[in-house]
């Protein structure tokens, strides 16, 4: 069995895929509310006790940056009193004896913990583990279902988006705690526009909500299905989750300026397809910088894929993903990869070169499931939006990755995003590890953007 993250679910190796049912919940389908607490509760204990009897993955490539402090923490021995939840979530809150039920809960879980192998992710069973549980809940998953890497991942994110969230929640709490009278949606109007939202979305946000005439409890769910709304707007007609397609070649171009994040990305994509049971390949076609074939390959040892390069002078990057094409057909490959490059001597000769490339894939792959990702630095705001523009008028670029999330970036960049671009965020990018990049889920990030 491995977890198969481009579908979110373990899958097994051997067998065939089979269709792929739509497992991200249409934007508004998702409950607004959390399930009963007591459900909750024991979906929790069942997915914590799951992932420390997980085994690890086959070939999991060595972590190459410090994880995240609460990812990594011991899980204390039994006899070990329980770390006390800070800041629980309302659910957990409105029960009377919290504390000793979740000590009664911690204690169980790891009981039932002990009987399993350990794999050492050390995950614990406190406030944020919760969190991720309620999250993954809320999305009408099976606690079985769940991997510890996606609640590692989920912790991650949350983290990352703290620099947004922390300024922005409290002020949006008591503002959506009132009346959305005129004053109150003047405040909205300019926290949102300091999340990076864009005036675009923020206008479109504000109109809906003072169109809603909601009461004052309603206002913060109102406004994170209307930003998972806008998230999911382009899925109305693509598919909810971008997956290669198995026992065919898929081939996925990255594009976008210099220093975005994509050979990085390459290289995170490669190690989630490798490790997800697809045969990846990875075409170094960023022939303009003498460094950069030389950094794929390095992410290709790092994720364990091949690399097609060719580190002679004055290469042509489409002949370079000729030769990789080539060898992808030869040997069965699912997934091809290509890195392109950023900037070269003016912006036309870039175009006319990603231009070239396509051309190239069509006539010698024309079986093949073709994806052009545009990435963006969520950290550039509304710069990156408008570069990213004059980028899809001159490829015809099907979704994005943002990457970046989490440094300086104002989450609310990937609402702008999806807006002025049209294109819906199939991956996000929080950290330079080889772990830190995962299929994009509007629910989980905007319950992340603003979590209680
Ligand atoms: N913090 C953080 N840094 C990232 C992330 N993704 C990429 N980077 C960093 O951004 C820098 C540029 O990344 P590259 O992958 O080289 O960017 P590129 O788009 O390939 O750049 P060119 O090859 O010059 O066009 C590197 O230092 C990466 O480590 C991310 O999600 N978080
Ligand atoms: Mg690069």
């Amino acid at each position: 069995m491995v977890f198969d993250w481009f579908r979110r679910r373990f899958t097994d190796a051997d067998k065939p895929a089979e269709a792929l049912p739509a497992e991200t919940p249409p934007a508004n389908s998702a409950p607004a509310t959390a399930p009963p607490a007591p459900d909750l509760l024991a979906w929790a204990k069942t997915a914590y006790a799951n992932t420390q009897a997980e085994a690890p993955a086959p070939d999991t490539p060595a972590v190459d940056h410090p994880p995240p402090a609460v990812a990594i923490e011991a899980v204390p021995a039994a006899a070990d009193p329980p770390s006390p939840v800070a800041n629980p979530p309302a659910w957990l809150r409105n029960e009377g004896d919290r504390q000793a039920r979740l000590t009664a809960l911690a204690a169980t879980a790891r009981e039932e913990a002990i009987a399993a192998p350990k794999t050492g992710k050390g995950l614990v069973f406190n406030e944020e583990f919760l969190w991720t549980a309620e999250v993954l809940a809320g999305q009408g998953r099976a606690p079985e279902t769940v991997s510890a890497e996606e609640i590692v991942w989920l912790q991650r994110l949350r983290q990352g988006l703290d620099k947004t969230r922390n300024p922005l929640l409290s002020r949006l709490q008591g503002l959506m705690g009132g009346a959305l009278n005129a004053e109150a949606l003047e405040d909205l109007e300019a926290l949102l526009l300091q999340a990076d939202v864009g005036p675009e979305a923020t206008d479109y946000i504000l109109g809906r909500l003072a169109a809603a005439d909601l009461p004052a409890a309603g206002a913060l769910p109102a406004l994170k299905g209307l930003l998972r709304e806008m998230l999911d707007g382009p899925l109305a007609t693509r598919s909810p989750l971008l997956v290669p397609v198995k026992n065919q070649l898929n081939v996925w171009l990255m594009v976008g300026v210099n220093g975005a994040g994509k050979t990085t990305t390459i290289g995170k994509l490669a190690n989630l397809a490798h490790k997800s049971g697809y045969s990846t390949l990875i075409a170094a076609a960023d022939t303009f910088r003498a460094a950069a074939v030389q950094q794929v390959q390095t992410w290709g040892e790092r994720a364990r894929v091949e690399v097609i390069a060719n580190t002679g002078t004055n290469v042509d990057p489409a002949a370079v993903v000729f030769d990789a094409i080539m060898a992808a057909q030869a040997r069965g490959i699912e997934l091809l990869l290509v890195d392109t490059a950023g900037r070269l001597q003016n912006k036309q000769n870039l175009m006319d070169e990603l231009h070239k490339i396509r051309r190239i894939v069509d006539k010698k792959a024309p079986e093949a499931q073709v994806e052009t990702l545009l990435v963006l630095d969520a950290t550039l705001g509304q710069n990156g939006v408008r570069q990213a523009e004059a980028f899809t008028k001159a490829a015809a670029v099907s979704g994005v990755v943002l990457t970046k999330l989490d440094g300086t970036a104002r989450g609310g960049v990937a609402v702008a995003v999806v807006r002025q671009l049209g294109l819906p965020i199939r991956f996000i990018g929080a950290g330079e590890g080889v772990q830190d990049l995962k299929p994009f889920s509007s629910y989980e990030f905007v319950e992340a953007l603003l979590a209680g």
